[in-house]
Order: structure tokens, then C-alpha cells, then sequence
């Protein structure tokens, strides 16, 4: 694969200690304007049950996701191995070409049909959430938040929060749409910066995680306290694709449970995650 070559010499100079400035990736992707769109335009999404939200109208706040909690956290554990089977197979394939790519660089590679053969490519399963801060149990194969990556862009990223590179990066992968870096946000903090076009995807990963796994004790939610109000503004920078809600409805037809952030962006406006506090009692509660 030409693209392929041509991201993988891009890594290869990329991967490296960067003298160079911040990420400096501005966005260029449009703003949604679906924020503010109130819940009575929700348009009609394939697969999505009819009363799938019921008990959410008028909502805002925690309670919006309190009730947002009881509407999805239900879903099969399919165990990890199917899971990630599942990833590489059909939920990180929507247009079934058998080619994944790697969510930090877009880096696509081929032949991909499970996770056997992803590995063979050094392809494994992000937790965006990670393992170290509650992705464990159910969560940890959870598909809402699990990505395909390559191992060692994997592996630098690490636990780290994700956030908005200030200063020089400490390393940086060039992608097919601008680059992935990782070094010091503006409070000192080491965070993640990913590539323009997969930011809200990865930011509904990780409300749709608080929303289901906030309220366990085994959740840490050390990254996303200060990874939370981004993750807002990304979602909103980087609306939701078709390719994206494809990807939605294949984890709710093997898992079935859905990310209510892709079904109805709006929700994320209406939870007001940026004034609410994260670390009060009522969280949400463990899935049933
Ligand atoms: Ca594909
Ligand atoms: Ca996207």
C-alpha cells in the first residue's frame, strides 16, 4: 500500500525527541452547530429503539446523565478476546475492507480480520480509558472506547490524559491529517494530543465511559477531571460522521448498548459536563 509506506517513513522520521514547537495542529474542522440543537430534533438514527433514551426528555446536568446511565450501561460483556475479534473485524472496519487503520496516524493496514491478524501487523486494542485508571471487568472490553492502534504509539501514549500540547511535543507522529503528539499541556501536565479528525471520536468514547463506569470505585477519574473540558470542545470541533455512527451501530449489535453521545449530540451540551462536579457522590451508578 503506497499510503501506507508513505505514513509509516513519515513515523519513522516522526517518532523521534521533537525540537520543534507545539503540536500546532489548529483545527480546520468545521464547529458543529448541533450543540444547542434541542432533544424534539432528534433525528431518526438506524437500529436506535424508539424509547432507547426514554426518561431523558427535559434532563440537564447529572441528573441527564444519571438517566442516560440507566438507558445504556446494560450490555453484554462479550469477554475481552471476542471484543477485540469484534474491533478488528467489523466495528473498526465499517466499510469492510479488511484494512484498519491506526487511530493516532490513520496509518491503514491490510488483511486485518481479528485480532490475530491485527497482531501480526503490531496492531493491538487502545483503552482509550485506560486499564490502570477502571477500564478493568466489562470495561476493559468495552468497544464504545476501544480503538485500533499501533503497539508503539500505543505504548506512548501510555495512561496519559488527553489535552492540548503547549509547549514543544516530547514526541510527535505525523498523520495522514496532521499529527498525534504527546508532551505538556499548559498546567504542566503531560497529555495526548490526537490527530484533528478523531478528536470527538475518542471524546464520546471517554463521556460515553463516565457515563457507564463513573460511578465504580475501581474508576479513577484522575485523567478526566482535566481531560473533560477538551474533551467538550473536541466534540464540538470534530462532529459525528457517518462512518463514525456506522461504527455505533455494530457495537450495539454485538454489545447491545449505544453511545447516546453519537446518537444525539446534543446530550453533551445538555450534561454540562464543564460546570459539573465530577467528584460529588452521585455519580452514576454500576451497571445492572
Ligand atoms: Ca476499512
Ligand atoms: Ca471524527
Amino acid at each position: 500500500m503506497r499510503q501506507s509506506r508513505f505514513v509509516l517513513n513519515l513515523l519513522l522520521a516522526g517518532a523521534v525527541l521533537a525540537s520543534v514547537s507545539a503540536c500546532g495542529t489548529q483545527p480546520t474542522l468545521r464547529p458543529a452547530s448541533q450543540s444547542a440543537a434541542p432533544m424534539a430534533r432528534m433525528v431518526k438514527v438506524r437500529g436506535l429503539p424508539t424509547d432507547y433514551y426514554k426518561g431523558t426528555e427535559g434532563l440537564t446536568g447529572m441528573p441527564l446523565v444519571q438517566a442516560l446511565n440507566g438507558a445504556v450501561a446494560k450490555h453484554t460483556d462479550l469477554g475481552y478476546d471476542t471484543a477485540r475479534d469484534h474491533l478488528f473485524a467489523d466495528v473498526a472496519d465499517t466499510n469492510d475492507d479488511n484494512i484498519v487503520e491506526d487511530i493516532y496516524t490513520g496509518e491503514a493496514f491490510t488483511g486485518v480480520r481479528d485480532r490475530g491478524t491485527a497482531s501480526k501487523h503490531n496492531l493491538n486494542t487502545e483503552h482509550t480509558w485506560p486499564q490502570s485508571l477502571g477500564a478493568k471487568g466489562a470495561a476493559r472490553s468495552d468497544l464504545h472506547h476501544l480503538q485500533s492502534s499501533d503497539a508503539g504509539i500505543n505504548g506512548s501514549r501510555g495512561s496519559f490524559a488527553f489535552g492540548t500540547v503547549a509547549g514543544s511535543p516530547t514526541f510527535q507522529f505525523p498523520a495522514i491529517d496532521g499529527k498525534t503528539c504527546i508532551g505538556e499541556d499548559a498546567r504542566g501536565n503531560t497529555v495526548c494530543e490526537p490527530r484533528p479528525s478523531v478528536r470527538g471520536d475518542i471524546a464520546r468514547g471517554l463521556l460515553y465511559f463516565y457515563v457507564v463506569y463513573g460511578g465504580y470505585d475501581s474508576t479513577s477519574l484522575k485523567n478526566f477531571v482535566n481531560e473533560v473540558r477538551t474533551l467538550v470542545a473536541w466534540h464540538d470541533m470534530d462532529p459525528v460522521d457517518a462512518a463514525e455512527r456506522e461504527r455505533n451501530e455494530r457495537v450495539w449489535q454485538v454489545q447491545g448498548n449505544r453511545n447516546p453521545f453519537i446518537d444525539e449530540p446534543s446530550f453533551v451540551a445538555r450534561a454540562a459536563f464543564n460546570r459539573m462536579d465530577l467528584s460529588r457522590p452521585s455519580r452514576p451508578s454500576r451497571p445492572r
